[in-house]
């Protein structure tokens, strides 16, 4: 396999596009899984959560690993660009092999499991993709300012990311289904904590990449989960009278 110039900046774009589409289609009405799920479906329709997040995730880890596999000969060089694959599959292996294992979540719907393993089949191979045939970094990337601003932001994003998750699943006991107010960490301040992590997270891994694929990955997480997380505050506004009014959506003390 070779890099083939034009695909990236093609897939890239189409990716924007997807973005802007999730962002039309879910900005007045929330993505129906979860709390925004209007009534407990058929459970034919739908996957333990468990299950369904594993599946969902897995070929977003596999497909690069795959790729790094067949590359021949093997990509060492330069240092910064493997660190760089490496940061994607490291966040893929927790969403895929530690994630799933221990979420209380809800049964998610087949329809939407099958959009999203879709979405991480196109979105693993796109970054797989350029970051093992096509990027070109100089052999001091690990050194430039825009390597080490954007990783310690990712590695801030994924640590409030993953403890934000550890606080919401704390909420409820195993078996389990009802929702309480989520409190400590950063959801003092934010309704989606978890999410603002996650968008910090790949913000910060596209600077880190200073690549097109990486922003258009970054554009579209914060089209997706933007206005989960506006949807969630609402939800949170409507079903609890004694929910902290000081509490903002997504951004804290902003928005
Ligand atoms: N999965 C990313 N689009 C998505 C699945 C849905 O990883 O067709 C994108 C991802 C996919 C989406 C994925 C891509 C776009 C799709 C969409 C479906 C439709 C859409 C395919 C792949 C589509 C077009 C048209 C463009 C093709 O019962 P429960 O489940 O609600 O329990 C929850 C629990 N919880 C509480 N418990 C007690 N009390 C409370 N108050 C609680 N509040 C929540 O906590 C869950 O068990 C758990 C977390 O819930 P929630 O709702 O806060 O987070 P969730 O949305 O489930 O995300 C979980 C983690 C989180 O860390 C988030 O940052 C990350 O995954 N994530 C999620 C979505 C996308 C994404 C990251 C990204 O874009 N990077």
């Amino acid at each position: 396999m070779h890099c083939l110039p034009g695909l990236v900046p093609a897939l890239s774009s189409l990716l924007g596009a997807l973005a802007l589409l999730q962002l039309s289609l879910y900005l007045r009405v929330p993505s129906r899984y979860g709390k925004h799920e209007e009534r407990l479906c058929r459970p034919r329709g739908r996957l333990p959560a468990r299950c369904a997040w594993f599946v969902q995730e897995l070929p977003s880890f596999l497909v690069p690993a795959l790729l790094l596999a067949l590359r021949s000969p093997p990509r060492l060089e330069p240092l910064g660009c493997r660190l760089l694959c490496c940061l994607f599959c490291w966040h893929y292996f927790y969403r895929t092999f530690i994630y799933p294992f221990f979420t209380r979540g809800r049964p998610f719907p087949l329809q939407l499991l099958f959009f999203g393993t879709l979405f991480c089949i196109y979105n693993g191979f796109l970054q797989g993709y350029y970051l093992i045939y096509c990027a070109e970094y100089p052999n001091d990337w690990c050194t430039d300012i825009r390597f080490t601003s954007g990783l310690l932001l990712f590695l801030l994003g994924m640590g409030i990311n993953i403890h934000s998750d550890l606080l919401l699943r704390q909420l409820r006991k195993p078996g389990e289904v009802t929702y309480k107010i989520p409190q400590g960490g950063l959801f003092t301040y934010v309704s989606g904590a978890n999410y603002f992590g996650e968008i910090v997270e790949w913000f910060g891994f596209a600077i880190a990449t200073w690549s097109l694929p990486a922003f258009a990955f970054a554009f579209f997480t914060l089209c997706c989960i933007g206005p989960r997380a506006y949807h969630h505050h609402r939800y949170y506004l409507k079903t609890f009278t004694d929910y902290p009014k000081s509490r903002k959506a997504l951004i804290p003390f902003v928005f």
